[in-house]
């Protein structure tokens, strides 16, 4: 049996009472892995670089093993950027050629480099008009309940790619369900970590094509976008990307 064990930390309060968000973080895991992903979970809303959290939620499900589908972990590759300002243009051109617009690529950019403080979920972009399209506010569309099918294969699949840290672990999973939604073109990213100042683009065409400097060190406004197809249906993006479970299998890795 597998359980979802969720996590979401603030300061000032909780959020729904106007607290500000400092980390989140889901796992999805069997029985003999809880403890050790709770604890951990605890460990890291009180150690953010955001700031000290006063509000800190713990939730744990039990999944149904018919509520679960599969998808495959997305190809990883790397670009070239040396200045936040190289890694921005290289996201503009890692977005046209995964199929978004130039004038959506760049307006998603803008929408990001403009948030004055991050979201928790992502805003979804129409990839040709550039047009936000989600109507969700400040709060976005989150991605959430998706992990790897085997957490400890999966680990030694990233360090042997020299890819290790929560951010990068957790951001490759989710792209990898992103990537799997009905009608999406791309999604960018970077954190709101202060001084974690890798993004990516990724793409179901190209894979998570990982972008070594998206912003300056030092600033905690991080974003996400999902570039969409004109016409694709919102509630059951939002549905798919904030209900739907998903877990990741990657390829050559033995499940347990
Ligand atoms: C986040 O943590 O919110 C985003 C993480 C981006 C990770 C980029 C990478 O290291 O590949």
């Amino acid at each position: 049996m597998l359980y979802s064990v969720k996590m979401r930390s603030a300061q000032g309060g909780a959020h729904e009472k106007g607290g500000r968000h400092i980390s989140g973080a889901e796992r999805i895991l069997p029985a003999d892995q809880l403890d050790y992903a709770v604890l951990t979970m605890l460990h890291r809303a009180q150690e953010h670089e955001r700031g000290r959290a006063d509000f800190i939620s713990l939730k744990v499900e039990e999944i149904k093993p018919q509520d679960v589908v599969y998808k495959p972990l997305l190809a990883f590759s790397a670009c070239k950027a040396d200045s936040a300002a190289e890694g921005q243009r290289t996201a503009i051109e890692e977005l046209k050629r995964a199929g978004v617009s130039e004038e959506a690529a760049k307006h998603g950019l803008a929408l990001v480099n403009g948030l004055t403080d991050s979201m928790r979920g992502a805003m979804v972009v129409d990839a040709e008009s550039g047009e936000r399209i989600d109507g969700m506010g400040e709060r976005g569309v989150r991605a959430s309940k998706m992990d790897c099918v085997n957490s400890r294969g999966y680990d030694e699949y990233m360090q042997q790619r020299g890819l290790t840290g929560d951010h990068v672990r957790e951001a490759l999973v989710l792209a990898s369900k992103v990537a799997g939604a009905e009608g999406m073109v791309a999604e960018l990213c970077w954190s709101d970590d202060p001084y974690y100042v890798t993004g990516y683009v990724a793409s179901p065409l190209y894979g998570y094509r990982r972008i070594p400097v998206m912003k300056e060190r030092g600033n905690g406004v991080g974003g996400r976008i999902f570039f969409v197809r004109p016409g694709t249906d919102m509630q059951k993006l939002i549905n798919y990307m904030e209900e739907q479970v998903v877990m990741i299998k990657p390829e050559g890795v033995p499940e347990c």
